[in-house]
């Protein structure tokens, strides 16, 4: 099987529907096709400064999202990434591979660092690219399911690859995106013309899917519009109403095409109470399983040692092989 990627962050406690639709619904539906290994991110996470307790508690709330989104641990490797050290020791690697100008041109640091302030942000939040390349060429991926906003980390990836590949030998395989179109990036439901995102986001622009699920029903029905009224698939012109569109056709299988037709003549009104309750039926069970899970943390805990066993065994032997290509003298 070929194999696959991703993490997550825990940072922000619940997941919003930009996260679950542009990567997490990906994972669920590719531990049935591929070899998937799955992480929350805490090593990411600290990028920005933490509290300590609740980033515990957040990465084990992470972990129950993620089985509550369908990851189930006999099909896919689940793990938090501390909980695998060669991380961090295959990032130092790839760190010195990597050109500061080329560290300096990704986007989302120059977007994250103005947010904060250019002078408070951390050098960990600088690397993080690069950390994220480690985690992917740790395992082997051959591709690597996000949103389109990590698409610039994953040519680095490749690039760095290849790098190193071609320096000392090939030792990693060369991944590629796996960016679904629909859903490639979610839209603020008040700004549709940026990515619903947990630190940009108005939290009226937000959907957290752990939200009570009536104070999710009034923000899709308050979404941003436009002021005419016909509900047709236009991202230039009509970048709201279509925002709506991919979230509903995403969630209910329907494509867009009947959607436009299923409310030709409707006004938005109809369009945004419908989704709302498309919405709320989607979050109320996703919020009662993730419940069930952080009520038994023992078993939630005995599944990360589990994954990370899993995980570790892959990401030793390829940080050891690296150890050797890049001239380490083993410690025996
Ligand atoms: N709006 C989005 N549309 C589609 N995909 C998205 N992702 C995030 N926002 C959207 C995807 O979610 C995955 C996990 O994201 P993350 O939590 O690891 O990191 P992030 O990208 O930092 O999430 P945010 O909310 O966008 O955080 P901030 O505001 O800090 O930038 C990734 O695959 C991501 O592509």
């Amino acid at each position: 099987h070929p194999r696959v990627l991703s993490g997550i962050q825990p940072t922000a406690g619940s997941f919003h529907l930009g996260n679950y639709l542009g990567a997490v619904r990906q994972w669920v539906a590719l531990q049935e096709t591929h070899d998937a290994f799955y992480m929350v991110v805490d090593l990411h996470a600290i990028t920005v400064p933490q509290d300590p307790k609740e980033l515990r508690a957040n990465t084990r709330l992470a972990a129950a999202q993620l089985l509550a989104a369908g990851l189930d641990p006999d099909r896919c490797t689940l793990f938090v990434q501390s909980h695998v050290p060669e991380h961090a020791q295959l990032a130092w690697i790839m760190n010195c591979l990597t050109g500061f100008g080329e560290a300096g041109r990704m986007t989302q640091f120059k977007d994250k660092s103005a947010r904060q302030g250019a002078d408070r942000a951390s050098v960990g939040l600088f690397t993080y690219p690069i950390l994220q390349v480690a985690d992917i060429l740790l395992y082997q991926a051959n591709e690597v399911p996000v949103g389109e906003d990590q698409r610039q980390h994953i040519e680095l990836t490749r690039d760095l690859a290849e790098r190193f590949n071609g320096r000392f030998g090939e030792a990693f395989t060369v991944p590629s995106a796996y960016i679904l179109k629909e859903t490639a990036k979610i839209y603020d439901l008040q700004d549709p013309s940026i990515k619903m995102s947990k630190s940009a986001s108005t939290p009226k622009g937000l959907i957290n899917l752990l939200d009570e699920p009536k104070a999710t029903a009034k923000k899709v029905k308050s979404a941003v519009t436009d002021t005419d009224t016909v509900i047709r698939f236009d991202r230039e012109a009509k970048p709201g109403v279509s925002n709506l569109l991919s979230i509903y056709s995403v969630l209910t299988g329907a494509s867009v095409a009947e959607l436009e037709e299923k409310y030709a003549g409707k006004g938005y009104g109809a369009l945004k109470t419908d989704l709302a309750d498309v919405m709320v039926e989607f979050v109320t069970p996703f919020r009662e399983r993730t419940q069930q899970y952080l009520d038994d943390p023992e078993t939630l805990d005995s599944i990360l040692a589990k994954g990370a066993e899993k995980a570790r065994a892959v990401a030793a032997e390829t940080l050891s092989r690296t150890y050797d290509m890049v001239g380490f003298l083993p410690a025996k």
